[in-house]
């Protein structure tokens, strides 16, 4: 931008509005783009220089969204589906970034989205049923509704390691990395973590640096992404059928048209022959189908099992060292119930001289040095240190705000033995304030495009029904709530994924309660729940206000 030009963005903000959102990723967008096509005024605060949420901060090497990139869209404009033309199957961080920026601007949403601006608080007032909204460059405004598009892996988690701030050297997170280009060359780089992240970031920060070490503690499964360019074919099929593949997302399982149907058969079902040949033709075919081609590798460990062994075989057939290959097989927790990265050259990474494998799990990282890290057993001389180390997912960002309720209460002490909500959109005690994607919603199990237009078209038709009527609160009961919670439990532990130490559960950040927080129910029946919900006026909500409360009683 030149010295004269002006900032699309408003740079303060005092006054009223209907609604405050925070957070201008896709669902912040979408909020803006929806709420104001329905009459009211909203005002979006960003803590970012720039749009974008997840994908304006995760610029490491690599980063790429294991979506492929035509189901990674929005779907509300046709005009918009048929004009974006994406490069690959599978989208890297610039160009989804760009493809935010293009919605952005296509749609003047700027005009309502403050960036640079973290949200401190948000305290309910109850007798005017709105909230006070600051934020932490100053701004106080009101609004009657809040909506939380903080997204569910925004708060990154550096661990506590003693001397990090003696370090010489450069360190970055994954998730809060820098806007200028970071140069491995001639670097001795330590790269801590094998998320997803890190399973994206290793290959292409080894084919720079001097040299590698990557810091394992728990070996990760991943499957081939099989990234390449876009073929022009699938996407001129995609574009002439776009409402049906939507449609189809909308209903489906986890909010994705192109992984199909559930599959008729069990992996127990069939023979050795036609399962591995399954498993192979879907590691070829690549992607994150492999587990989801068998319909109960989710529920049973022998099913599991088979799926998770063909990966340890693809690993000892890739990995030349026969030791470092096995230090990559995971074992102890079933394929998909920690998040499955999909990746390119993941393992074969590990055939470079430059890199070197180090078990953290038996031997602990103890401290960072000024010239590198020491573990328990050995000393790493590095240049960079790159923390590949996750986040403190899905109530990480909602908890960093000061969000305050009815009598005061403070939702940090509300969900002090893990979250509680009513279908992931609110939270009792705490009225008008909604979640975009929040724990008890199939959020981090879905595709987030899918589920955050259904979130974001609940809230604002809600919000419309309510002024229809004259309410001006919405409230979760407690005893709606209650059953959700019981029910998002009940499904979950009919599945796997409690038994895995992952982020799902909030193993990965100390302390934190132990619960499985998104809902495996599927995207669809989700859907028919919240509509269901709606129908009946709202079932399991609190409706109020002068308005209607005087109609009521006349
Ligand atoms: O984070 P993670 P992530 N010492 O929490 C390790 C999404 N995503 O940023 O497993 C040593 O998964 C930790 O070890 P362990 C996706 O949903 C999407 O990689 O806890 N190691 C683990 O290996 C993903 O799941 C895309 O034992 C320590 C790693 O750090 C989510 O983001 C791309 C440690 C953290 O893994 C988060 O992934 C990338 C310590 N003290 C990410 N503390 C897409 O493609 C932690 N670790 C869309």
């Amino acid at each position: 931008m030149n010295a004269t030009s002006v900032s699309p963005h408003p740079t303060s903000s005092q006054g009223s509005y209907d609604a405050v959102v925070v957070g201008a990723g896709f669902a912040g967008l979408y909020a803006v783009y929806r709420l104001r096509k329905m009459g009211f005024t909203v005002r979006v605060f960003e803590a970012g220089s720039g749009v974008g949420g997840t994908w304006f901060w995760n610029r490491y090497p690599g980063a790429r969204c294991d979506v492929e990139s035509y189901e990674y869209s929005y779907s509300f404009s046709p005009e918009l589906e048929q004009e974006w033309d994406w490069t690959e199957r599978y989208p890297a961080q610039p160009e989804i970034l760009k493809y935010i920026n293009h919605v952005a601007d296509r749609f003047d949403l700027r005009r309502d989205i403050q960036i640079n601006t973290r949200v401190k608080s948000a305290h309910f007032d109850e007798s005017r049923d709105y909230w006070t909204v600051t934020t932490e460059k100053g701004d106080s405004v009101t609004a009657q509704f809040v909506i939380m598009a903080t997204g569910c892996l925004s708060a990154p988690r550096v661990p506590d390691f003693k001397g990090l701030k003696r370090f010489k050297g450069e360190w970055y997170h994954t998730g809060d990395w820098p806007h200028k280009e970071v140069s491995f060359a001639g670097k001795r780089v330590g790269v801590i973590g094998t998320g997803s992240t890190g399973i994206q970031a290793i290959p292409v920060i080894a084919a720079q640096a001097k040299h590698v070490h990557v810091f394992q503690r728990t070996p990760n499964f991943s499957l081939p992404a099989r990234n390449g360019p876009q073929d022009p074919q699938k996407a001129k099929q995609m574009k002439a059928h776009y409402p049906e593949v939507r449609e189809k997302a909308r209903w489906s399982g986890n909010g994705y048209a192109l992984l199909g149907d559930v599959p008729a058969k069990g992996a127990l079902e069939v023979s050795d022959e036609e399962r591995n040949a399954t498993y192979e033709r879907c590691w070829e075919i690549g992607g994150p189908t492999l587990p989801r081609s068998y319909n109960d590798t989710v529920f049973n460990k022998a099913a599991n099992d088979t799926a998770c062994e063909f990966v340890r075989n693809k690993i000892r057939q890739i990995v030349k060292d026969p030791k470092v290959a096995e230090m990559l097989c995971p074992t102890g927790y079933a394929i998909g119930t920690k998040r499955l990265p999909i990746d390119t050259d993941y393992f074969a990474t590990y055939n470079r001289d430059n890199v070197t494998l180090v078990n953290v799990r038996n031997a602990p990282i103890e401290e960072i040095l000024p010239n590198g890290l020491r573990t328990t057993e050995a000393t790493y001389e590095l240049d960079t240190i790159v923390f590949a180390t996750g986040y403190d997912a899905m109530t990480g960002s909602l908890l960093a705000v000061d969000i305050r309720g009815s009598q005061g209460r403070e939702l940090r002490e509300k969900w002090s033995a893990g979250p509680r909500t009513y279908l992931g959109l609110q939270t009792a005690g705490f009225p008008n304030l909604f979640m975009v994607t929040g724990p008890g919603s199939p959020s981090v199990l879905s595709n987030m495009v899918t589920s955050i237009e259904q979130h974001i078209e609940w809230i604002s038709d809600c919000m419309d029904n309510l002024r229809k009527q004259g309410a001006t609160r919405i409230e979760a009961d407690l005893k709606a709530e209650d059953a959700w919670v019981e029910h998002v439990n009940q499904v979950g532990s009919k599945t796997l994924y409690p038994t895995a130490n992952s982020w799902y559960m909030g193993a990965n950040i100390p302390g934190k309660p132990r619960v499985f927080m998104p809902y495996i129910g599927g995207v669809g029946n989700y859907r028919i729940k919240c509509n269901e919900v709606a129908a009946k006026g709202y079932e399991g909500f609190r409706l109020g206000g002068a308005a209607l409360t005087s109609a009521r009683s006349a």
